[in-house]
Protein backbone atom coordinates (compact mmCIF):
# COMPACT_ATOMS: atom_id res chain seq x y z
CA UNK A 1 0.00 0.00 0.00
CA UNK A 2 1.12 3.29 -1.11
CA UNK A 3 1.11 5.55 2.12
CA UNK A 4 0.21 8.69 -0.28
CA UNK A 5 -3.16 7.77 -1.12
CA UNK A 6 -5.62 5.45 -0.14
CA UNK A 7 -8.76 6.45 -2.48
CA UNK A 8 -8.41 7.45 -5.97
CA UNK A 9 -10.81 9.23 -7.68
CA UNK A 10 -10.71 9.17 -11.80
CA UNK A 11 -13.27 10.79 -14.16
CA UNK A 12 -13.46 9.01 -17.85
CA UNK A 13 -12.08 5.83 -16.31
CA UNK A 14 -14.07 3.64 -18.71
CA UNK A 15 -10.84 3.87 -21.56
CA UNK A 16 -7.94 4.97 -22.33
CA UNK A 17 -5.97 7.48 -20.00
CA UNK A 18 -8.66 6.97 -17.29
CA UNK A 19 -7.99 3.13 -17.48
CA UNK A 20 -4.95 3.17 -17.56
CA UNK A 21 -4.40 5.22 -14.32
CA UNK A 22 -6.70 3.14 -12.70
CA UNK A 23 -4.94 0.51 -13.37
CA UNK A 24 -1.47 2.28 -12.64
CA UNK A 25 -3.19 3.02 -9.01
CA UNK A 26 -4.44 -0.61 -8.70
CA UNK A 27 -1.16 -1.86 -8.84
CA UNK A 28 0.00 0.21 -6.29
CA UNK A 29 -2.64 -1.11 -3.84
CA UNK A 30 -5.35 1.84 -4.52
CA UNK A 31 -9.03 1.56 -3.75
CA UNK A 32 -10.67 3.01 -6.80
CA UNK A 33 -13.63 5.42 -7.52
CA UNK A 34 -14.47 4.99 -11.29
CA UNK A 35 -16.69 7.20 -13.18
CA UNK A 36 -17.56 8.14 -16.66
CA UNK A 37 -20.69 7.20 -18.54
CA UNK A 38 -20.63 3.74 -19.74
CA UNK A 39 -21.42 1.57 -16.60
CA UNK A 40 -20.53 -1.51 -18.38
CA UNK A 41 -16.78 -0.44 -19.35
CA UNK A 42 -16.44 0.61 -15.77
CA UNK A 43 -17.81 -3.03 -14.32
CA UNK A 44 -15.41 -4.62 -16.58
CA UNK A 45 -12.62 -2.77 -15.37
CA UNK A 46 -13.53 -3.47 -11.89
CA UNK A 47 -13.72 -6.79 -12.28
CA UNK A 48 -10.59 -6.87 -14.32
CA UNK A 49 -8.76 -5.17 -11.31
CA UNK A 50 -10.23 -7.09 -9.32
CA UNK A 51 -8.98 -10.64 -10.36
CA UNK A 52 -5.24 -9.29 -10.61
CA UNK A 53 -5.26 -6.72 -7.57
CA UNK A 54 -7.86 -7.27 -4.94
CA UNK A 55 -8.34 -4.07 -5.65
CA UNK A 56 -12.42 -2.56 -4.36
CA UNK A 57 -13.74 -0.48 -6.65
CA UNK A 58 -17.10 1.82 -6.55
CA UNK A 59 -18.47 2.86 -9.66
CA UNK A 60 -20.31 5.69 -10.77
CA UNK A 61 -22.07 6.55 -14.32
CA UNK A 62 -21.77 10.26 -14.06
CA UNK A 63 -21.66 12.81 -16.86
CA UNK A 64 -19.27 15.39 -15.83
CA UNK A 65 -21.30 17.70 -17.67
CA UNK A 66 -24.56 17.57 -15.14
CA UNK A 67 -23.46 20.23 -12.57
CA UNK A 68 -26.12 19.05 -10.07
CA UNK A 69 -25.26 15.38 -10.41
CA UNK A 70 -21.70 15.61 -9.80
CA UNK A 71 -22.50 17.95 -6.21
CA UNK A 72 -24.82 15.76 -5.10
CA UNK A 73 -23.13 12.05 -6.24
CA UNK A 74 -19.63 13.28 -5.36
CA UNK A 75 -19.99 15.67 -2.89
CA UNK A 76 -22.50 12.86 -1.25
CA UNK A 77 -20.14 9.84 -1.18
CA UNK A 78 -20.73 7.13 1.41
CA UNK A 79 -18.65 7.25 4.15
CA UNK A 80 -15.98 4.45 3.38
CA UNK A 81 -15.46 6.13 0.41
CA UNK A 82 -15.82 10.03 1.32
CA UNK A 83 -12.17 10.08 1.59
CA UNK A 84 -11.05 10.69 -1.08
CA UNK A 85 -6.82 11.05 -1.78
CA UNK A 86 -6.11 11.87 -4.88
CA UNK A 87 -8.61 12.67 -7.72
CA UNK A 88 -7.72 12.40 -11.59
CA UNK A 89 -10.02 14.96 -13.26
CA UNK A 90 -9.37 13.30 -16.79
CA UNK A 91 -12.36 13.04 -18.67
CA UNK A 92 -12.72 15.39 -21.54
CA UNK A 93 -13.04 15.28 -25.26
CA UNK A 94 -12.33 17.00 -28.82
CA UNK A 95 -15.31 16.92 -31.06
CA UNK A 96 -14.73 17.97 -35.02
CA UNK A 97 -11.55 19.93 -36.69
CA UNK A 98 -13.86 22.73 -38.42
CA UNK A 99 -12.93 25.95 -38.91
CA UNK A 100 -14.30 27.91 -36.47
CA UNK A 101 -16.62 29.87 -38.78
CA UNK A 102 -17.74 26.66 -39.91
CA UNK A 103 -17.79 24.77 -36.59
CA UNK A 104 -21.09 23.66 -34.59
CA UNK A 105 -22.15 25.11 -31.38
CA UNK A 106 -23.22 22.40 -29.85
CA UNK A 107 -19.33 20.52 -30.19
CA UNK A 108 -18.36 24.02 -28.29
CA UNK A 109 -20.59 23.19 -25.65
CA UNK A 110 -19.94 19.69 -25.42
CA UNK A 111 -15.89 20.80 -25.29
CA UNK A 112 -16.57 23.66 -23.11
CA UNK A 113 -18.98 21.12 -20.63
CA UNK A 114 -16.53 18.67 -20.09
CA UNK A 115 -13.16 19.96 -20.07
CA UNK A 116 -13.84 22.84 -18.66
CA UNK A 117 -17.05 22.52 -16.47
CA UNK A 118 -16.85 18.94 -15.68
CA UNK A 119 -13.14 19.21 -14.34
CA UNK A 120 -14.56 22.49 -12.01
CA UNK A 121 -17.71 20.41 -10.48
CA UNK A 122 -15.52 17.80 -9.80
CA UNK A 123 -12.91 19.93 -8.21
CA UNK A 124 -15.42 21.80 -6.49
CA UNK A 125 -17.13 18.67 -4.78
CA UNK A 126 -13.93 16.96 -3.45
CA UNK A 127 -11.48 19.71 -2.79
CA UNK A 128 -13.61 20.41 0.66
CA UNK A 129 -12.93 17.52 2.48
CA UNK A 130 -9.13 17.77 1.09
CA UNK A 131 -8.74 20.51 2.93
CA UNK A 132 -10.45 19.54 6.07
CA UNK A 133 -8.27 16.33 6.21
CA UNK A 134 -4.86 18.99 5.25
CA UNK A 135 -3.75 16.25 2.31
CA UNK A 136 -5.37 15.59 -1.01
CA UNK A 137 -3.57 15.69 -4.34
CA UNK A 138 -5.68 17.33 -7.48
CA UNK A 139 -4.72 15.58 -10.92
CA UNK A 140 -5.64 17.45 -14.07
CA UNK A 141 -5.13 16.04 -17.26
CA UNK A 142 -4.26 19.12 -19.76
CA UNK A 143 -2.16 19.23 -23.15
CA UNK A 144 -0.11 20.52 -25.13
CA UNK A 145 -3.29 22.36 -26.40
CA UNK A 146 -3.04 24.08 -23.65
CA UNK A 147 -0.25 25.35 -24.40
CA UNK A 148 -0.32 25.44 -27.86
CA UNK A 149 -3.12 26.57 -30.40
CA UNK A 150 -3.41 24.69 -33.96
CA UNK A 151 -5.61 25.42 -36.97
CA UNK A 152 -9.25 23.65 -36.49
CA UNK A 153 -8.69 23.27 -32.53
CA UNK A 154 -9.53 26.62 -31.39
CA UNK A 155 -12.10 25.42 -29.05
CA UNK A 156 -10.45 22.61 -27.68
CA UNK A 157 -7.50 24.45 -27.47
CA UNK A 158 -9.44 27.21 -25.47
CA UNK A 159 -10.70 24.54 -22.83
CA UNK A 160 -7.24 22.93 -22.20
CA UNK A 161 -5.52 26.55 -22.01
CA UNK A 162 -8.41 26.63 -19.62
CA UNK A 163 -7.33 23.87 -17.70
CA UNK A 164 -4.12 24.85 -17.45
CA UNK A 165 -5.66 28.37 -15.72
CA UNK A 166 -7.53 26.34 -13.37
CA UNK A 167 -4.62 24.09 -12.57
CA UNK A 168 -2.20 27.38 -11.72
CA UNK A 169 -5.43 29.52 -9.80
CA UNK A 170 -6.24 26.26 -7.65
CA UNK A 171 -2.85 25.70 -6.76
CA UNK A 172 -2.82 29.81 -5.51
CA UNK A 173 -5.86 29.07 -3.73
CA UNK A 174 -5.28 25.93 -1.90
CA UNK A 175 -1.46 27.16 -0.95
CA UNK A 176 -1.15 26.54 3.11
CA UNK A 177 -3.52 23.34 2.43
CA UNK A 178 -1.10 20.58 2.28
CA UNK A 179 -3.23 20.09 -0.61
CA UNK A 180 -1.31 19.74 -4.08
CA UNK A 181 -2.49 20.44 -7.63
CA UNK A 182 -0.72 18.96 -10.94
CA UNK A 183 -1.03 18.76 -14.49
CA UNK A 184 -0.04 16.34 -17.06
CA UNK A 185 -0.16 17.76 -20.39
CA UNK A 186 0.29 14.88 -23.00
CA UNK A 187 1.15 15.35 -26.80
CA UNK A 188 -0.61 12.27 -29.09
CA UNK A 189 -1.80 9.54 -27.17
CA UNK A 190 -3.29 6.42 -29.11
CA UNK A 191 -6.80 6.08 -27.45
CA UNK A 192 -10.30 6.20 -28.35
CA UNK A 193 -10.26 10.15 -28.89
CA UNK A 194 -9.32 10.87 -32.35
CA UNK A 195 -12.50 8.22 -32.88
CA UNK A 196 -14.39 10.78 -30.78
CA UNK A 197 -13.11 13.56 -32.39
CA UNK A 198 -14.03 12.26 -35.61
CA UNK A 199 -17.46 10.93 -34.90
CA UNK A 200 -16.60 7.39 -35.23
CA UNK A 201 -15.08 7.65 -38.48
CA UNK A 202 -12.06 4.63 -37.48
CA UNK A 203 -10.10 5.38 -40.96
CA UNK A 204 -9.40 9.46 -40.49
CA UNK A 205 -8.42 8.42 -36.84
CA UNK A 206 -6.05 6.15 -37.60
CA UNK A 207 -4.23 8.50 -40.19
CA UNK A 208 -3.70 10.98 -36.90
CA UNK A 209 -1.15 7.68 -35.74
CA UNK A 210 -0.18 6.78 -39.15
CA UNK A 211 3.71 5.73 -39.50
CA UNK A 212 4.94 7.79 -36.17
CA UNK A 213 4.80 6.04 -32.44
CA UNK A 214 2.36 8.24 -30.35
CA UNK A 215 2.31 7.81 -26.58
CA UNK A 216 0.31 5.16 -25.08
CA UNK A 217 -2.08 5.61 -22.18
CA UNK A 218 0.34 3.78 -20.00
CA UNK A 219 3.06 6.19 -20.17
CA UNK A 220 0.59 9.18 -18.97
CA UNK A 221 -0.38 6.77 -16.27
CA UNK A 222 2.90 6.59 -14.96
CA UNK A 223 3.21 10.12 -15.01
CA UNK A 224 0.19 10.93 -13.01
CA UNK A 225 1.39 7.52 -10.70
CA UNK A 226 5.01 9.63 -10.44
CA UNK A 227 3.18 12.91 -8.96
CA UNK A 228 1.39 11.30 -7.11
CA UNK A 229 3.92 9.14 -5.32
CA UNK A 230 6.34 11.98 -4.41
CA UNK A 231 6.81 12.85 -0.88
CA UNK A 232 4.45 15.14 0.53
CA UNK A 233 6.59 18.23 0.57
CA UNK A 234 7.32 18.04 -3.16
CA UNK A 235 4.47 19.52 -5.79
CA UNK A 236 5.04 18.72 -9.03
CA UNK A 237 3.30 21.84 -10.63
CA UNK A 238 3.49 20.19 -14.53
CA UNK A 239 4.43 17.38 -16.71
CA UNK A 240 4.84 17.53 -20.34
CA UNK A 241 5.23 14.77 -22.09
CA UNK A 242 5.17 14.42 -26.23
CA UNK A 243 6.22 11.32 -28.29
CA UNK A 244 9.65 11.48 -29.59
CA UNK A 245 8.11 11.81 -32.91
CA UNK A 246 6.13 14.88 -32.26
CA UNK A 247 7.75 17.92 -31.54
CA UNK A 248 5.26 20.45 -31.27
CA UNK A 249 0.97 20.52 -32.05
CA UNK A 250 1.58 20.22 -35.77
CA UNK A 251 5.20 19.17 -36.08
CA UNK A 252 5.26 15.34 -36.21
CA UNK A 253 7.89 13.03 -37.68
CA UNK A 254 6.33 10.48 -40.28
CA UNK A 255 8.29 7.63 -41.28
P1 LIG B 1 -10.80 8.51 -24.62
O1 LIG B 1 -11.85 8.93 -25.60
O2 LIG B 1 -10.14 7.20 -24.84
O3 LIG B 1 -11.40 8.55 -23.14
C1 LIG B 1 -12.17 9.64 -22.71
C2 LIG B 1 -12.80 9.33 -21.36
O4 LIG B 1 -13.54 10.48 -20.95
C3 LIG B 1 -13.76 8.17 -21.44
O5 LIG B 1 -13.62 7.36 -20.30
C4 LIG B 1 -15.14 8.84 -21.43
O6 LIG B 1 -16.07 8.01 -20.74
C5 LIG B 1 -14.84 10.10 -20.59
N1 LIG B 1 -15.82 11.13 -20.85
C6 LIG B 1 -15.98 11.86 -21.99
N2 LIG B 1 -17.03 12.68 -21.86
C7 LIG B 1 -17.55 12.46 -20.62
C8 LIG B 1 -18.66 12.99 -19.90
N3 LIG B 1 -19.47 13.92 -20.42
N4 LIG B 1 -18.88 12.54 -18.65
C9 LIG B 1 -18.08 11.60 -18.11
N5 LIG B 1 -17.02 11.06 -18.73
C10 LIG B 1 -16.77 11.48 -19.98
O7 LIG B 1 -9.73 9.70 -24.63
P2 LIG B 1 -8.37 9.92 -23.81
O8 LIG B 1 -8.14 8.84 -22.83
O9 LIG B 1 -7.34 10.23 -24.79
O10 LIG B 1 -8.74 11.29 -23.06
C11 LIG B 1 -8.59 11.48 -21.68
C12 LIG B 1 -8.14 12.90 -21.43
O11 LIG B 1 -6.85 13.09 -22.01
C13 LIG B 1 -9.03 13.99 -22.02
O12 LIG B 1 -9.17 15.02 -21.09
C14 LIG B 1 -8.24 14.45 -23.25
O13 LIG B 1 -8.55 15.77 -23.59
C15 LIG B 1 -6.84 14.30 -22.73
N6 LIG B 1 -5.78 14.24 -23.71
C16 LIG B 1 -5.76 13.26 -24.67
C17 LIG B 1 -4.74 13.22 -25.59
C18 LIG B 1 -4.68 12.20 -26.67
O14 LIG B 1 -3.91 12.40 -27.63
N7 LIG B 1 -5.41 11.12 -26.60
C19 LIG B 1 -3.64 14.19 -25.53
C20 LIG B 1 -3.77 15.18 -24.51
C21 LIG B 1 -4.78 15.17 -23.63
P3 LIG B 1 -17.58 7.75 -21.17
O15 LIG B 1 -17.66 7.96 -22.66
O16 LIG B 1 -17.84 6.34 -20.74
O17 LIG B 1 -18.38 8.75 -20.39
C1 LIG C 1 -5.18 16.03 -27.52
C2 LIG C 1 -3.95 16.06 -28.33
O1 LIG C 1 -2.69 17.34 -30.13
O2 LIG C 1 -4.93 16.59 -30.66
O3 LIG C 1 -5.11 16.93 -26.46
O4 LIG C 1 -4.59 18.44 -29.18
S1 LIG C 1 -4.05 17.17 -29.62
Amino acid sequence: MNRAFRTVLITGASAGIGAACARAFAREGARLVLTGRRMERLQALAEELRAEHGTECHLLALDVRDGRAMAETLGGLPAEWAEVDVLVNNAGLGRGMEKLQEGTPADWDEMIDTNVKGLLYATRALTPGMVARGRGHVVNIGSVAGHEVYPGGAVYCATKHAVDAITRGLRMDLLGTGVRVSTVDPGMVETEFSVVRFRGDEERARRVYANMTPLTPDDIADAVLWCATRPPHVNVDEIILKPTDQASATLVHRR
